[in-house]
Parts: structure tokens; sequence; C-alpha cells
């Protein structure tokens, strides 16, 4: 595969979330977290799967260790479980959980991949919960008072630091429709969450900083295309826009927010918005992480409430979730982020990937040919981004191994490897092999010129 502008020492990844991968969740001095909390509710979870096992990671790290080093792999994303290093989130820290993180980072070392932890992937402490949780704007000084002692402890190792992952979903999902933890359905009404996100993005990319370090924050972003351009729709379509983009992505290189008012919000966001606070939430970061899976097409609403409504893309081939596959939505969400923001650093694609009904077959091979395809595609997708001008730096397909997706339990597979969620055996797919030679071939190819 053609992949002529990504540059020489482009970092080849694959990510993953802690609540997804690790299971043990009451060993070692961990608290629980608001997904402990949300699984344990009846109905919530496909089939009342829940992450208290999950992928084991815990205990056979070193085994997933092996797979990455035998996948080539340059970059690895994981995100700290901040229960497991303080487990109601604030005061006391718990050694046990730091020594985990400890020997995964020097596993990593040793074979040659460079860690991209994340500081928060939805798991917060459920003490913190008990407080507010990300409505409460305390919570985003308990997160840089973690986030420095994260520093602290690997900073000497660990050179990038993402420090929030996806504050879109976790927001909508888990504070505005309640069907992620912490299972609140504010609606509207969910919009300090934001704001308390990114102010804790801010404050910890502040410490991070006193520790000379790189920060970078993940955001899910999608391209919008309105359903037709009649003014309701491209007005339905800006309004989207506002609310899952820019929402996320003003504040940190233009220092303002979007135009809400189509939510009866004003710049305030019902408030929140303190002097100094965007001084903060728009320090300059080292990258962006984009987290691509597909766009989104928005029509104007059919009833009252929100000033959207979803309409469906019809015309590509789609994922086991039934998401759209459309590769060249990501060269386009590239491009826009370039135009739009003069001030935007460096990329790196922090996720992407697509879950397929992967099966074991009897001669212990997972051809799955679906997820190959995805891959090539949106990694041309991001080369022809790069062609057109765009600073890519990485790409981390989403995910390493099967793990436990959310809402939909151990239901979706996106792994590069199957994992058998009953007795822990990893069978890496054709995907793993085929992304193993790419990332052989690619790195050939820039040692030679
Ligand atoms: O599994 C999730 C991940 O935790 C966040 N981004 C999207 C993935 C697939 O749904």
């Amino acid at each position: 595969m053609p992949l002529n502008h990504l540059p020489a020492d482009f970092v080849w990844g694959a990510s993953t979330a802690s609540y997804q991968i690790e299971g043990a969740t009451k060993e070692d001095g961990r608290g629980p977290s608001v997904w402990d909390t949300f699984t344990a509710r009846p109905g919530v979870i496909r089939d009342g799967h829940t992450g208290d096992v999950a992928c084991d990671h815990y205990h056979r790290y070193e085994e997933d260790l092996a797979l990455m080093a035998e996948a080539g792999l340059t970059g690895y994303r994981f995100s700290i479980a901040w229960p497991r290093v303080q487990a109601t989130g604030k005061g006391e820290v718990n050694p046990k959980g730091l020594d985990f993180y400890d020997r995964l980072v020097d596993g990593l070392l040793a074979r040659g991949v460079e860690p991209f932890p994340t500081l928060f992937h939805w798991d917060l402490p459920q003490g913190l919960e008990d407080d507010g949780g990300w409505l409460n704007r305390d919570t985003a000084h308990r997160f840089a008072e973690y986030a420095a002692l994260m520093a602290a402890r690997l900073g000497d190792r660990v050179k990038h630091w993402i420090t929030l992952n996806e504050p879109f979903i976790h927001m909508v999902w888990g504070y505005g429709l309640g069907t992620h933890a912490p299972g609140r359905a504010l609606m509207t009404d969910c919009l300090p969450v934001a704001h308390h996100q990114l102010l804790g993005h801010g404050l910890a990319l502040r410490e991070l900083r006193e520790h000379g370090l790189q920060v970078m924050i993940a955001n899910n972003c999608t391209p919008v295309w309105p359903a037709s351009q009649s003014p309701a729709d491209l007005a339905a379509a800006e309004a989207y826009d506002n609310l899952h983009n820019r929402l996320f992505t003003d504040p940190l290189f233009t220092g303002a927010y979007p135009d809400l008012s189509a939510y009866g919000v004003d710049a305030t966001l019902g408030g929140s918005v303190r002097d100094g606070d965007l001084d903060l939430i728009s320090a300059p970061l080292d990258a962006l992480g984009v987290n691509y899976y597909n766009p989104t097409r928005i029509q104007a609403p059919t009833a009252e409430g929100l000033p959207f409504e979803e309409a469906p893309i019809e015309g590509y081939r789609r994922t086991a979730f039934d998401w759209p596959v459309v590769p060249d939505g990501l060269r386009e969400l590239l491009v826009l982020l370039k135009d739009r923001y003069p001030a935007l650093p460096p990329v790196y694609i922090t996720e992407n990937g697509c879950s397929v009904n992967d099966v074991v077959t009897e001669d212990g091979t997972v051809p799955d040919h679906d997820r190959i395809d995805y891959l090539d595609t949106h990694l041309r997708a991001v080369d022809a981004a790069v062609a057109q001008g765009v600073d890519v730096r990485g790409y981390f397909t989403w995910t390493l191994m099967d793990n436990f997706e959310w809402a939909e339990g151990f239901h979706q597979r996106f792994g590069l490897v199957h994992v058998d969620h009953d007795t822990q055996v990893r069978t890496p797919k054709d995907s793993f092999a085929w992304y193993r030679d790419l990332i052989k071939a690619h790195r050939a190819k820039a040692q030679r010129t």
C-alpha cells in the first residue's frame, strides 16, 4: 500500500482504555469507579456484562506487551484508571496502583514502544461522582492533582500525555442521555460538564508542563453533513457541529465557546465559566488527538426538543455496529480542522477502527478482511490529508484486543486480537498480521530514504 506522505518517524500504534481491558476492579486497593456502579444496575448493559474481569489485562499485561512487540507497534495508547491510583479520587495515593503503571511503562519502553497514557477515559472515581462528578467544578481541581502525581511518577519515562478522552461522548452519553456511566439524563443541563472537563484539561496541562511534558487531548470529531442545503437543515447542521465538535475545539484553539444559543445556553455555559478559565483551556497544545469513526448527517428537527435530528447515511458499507464506513470522511475532517484553526498543532489519530463479527475458525485463524479493508482505506485517507498539508504524526487503531464495549458489553469486537471472554485466550486476527507487515514495510522504507 503506498502511504507516501506519512513522515518517516510516524507513530504506529494501538489504543485501549483501562475499564475496557484491565479487570481486577477490586484488587490491590483500587476504589470503585462510576462504571463499576453503573454496570451493577440491572438492564443498562447488554446481557448484564461488566468490566469486572474484562480482558484481565491487569494480570496478563506481559502477554499483551508481547503481542504489541510482535505487531511491531511503535506507540501504545492506554488509559490510567484514576481510582486505581487514588481510590476516592482525592487524597491518599495507592502505591500498588502506581506500581502497575510503572511496570507497564517499563515493559513498553523495554520493547521500543512509546507510551501515550490518557489520564481520563471515563472511569471517574465513584467518590468524586458522589460529590457531583463533572457537574462539580471541584472535580477539575482534583483531576489536576491526579495529573501532577502521575507526572511526578512517570514523567521521567513518559513524554506524551493525553488529558481526556472524548469529553463530548462522556458528557452526552454519561450526563445528557444516561446510557453510559454515571447514568444521568439531564439533557442540555449537562453542558457544565463540558466546561468542567475542559477546565480539568487546562489545569492538568499546566501541571504536566511543570514537568516539561508534551500534552494533547483526544476528541471524538465528526464531519457534519447537512441533509440538504435548505436553511433549516443548514441551521440544524451548524447547531450540531457546535455541540459535537466546536464546543470541544474552539475553546482550545480560539479561547471562546461557540454559539450555543440554539440549546438555550449562553457563553458562560449555565454560569460555569469564570474569569481566567478560557486562558487555561486555550494554553498551547503539543498535539490534538483525533478519534474518528464516521461522519454525521443532520437535518432540521421534526419534533420539539433539540435543534437537530440525525438523518441516516445511505450508500456506504456498515460495520457490525451499523456505523457507516466512510474513509474519506477522515481526510475531510483533518482538512477541515486545518482550515478552521490556524493554530492547529500537529495531529495524532488517537482512535480509528471498526467492529466486525469475528470468529475463530477451525484452523485457528480469524479472517477479518472487513477490518483490513477498513484500516487500509482509512490510512490512505490519512495519507491524502498529509498530502493536503495536515501535519499528522501518528495513528492508533482502536483497538489492540476485543474488549468491554460499554453499553454493548462484549458484543462489539474492535480488536486486532480476538479475545475469548470465557477463557481469556488471545488469538491474533488476520488484521494483526496485516498491520504488522505494513508497519514493518513503512519503517524499512523510512530507513532507506
Ligand atoms: O470503545 C470506544 C472507546 O472507548 C472510545 N471511542 C470509541 C470506541 C468504540 O466505540
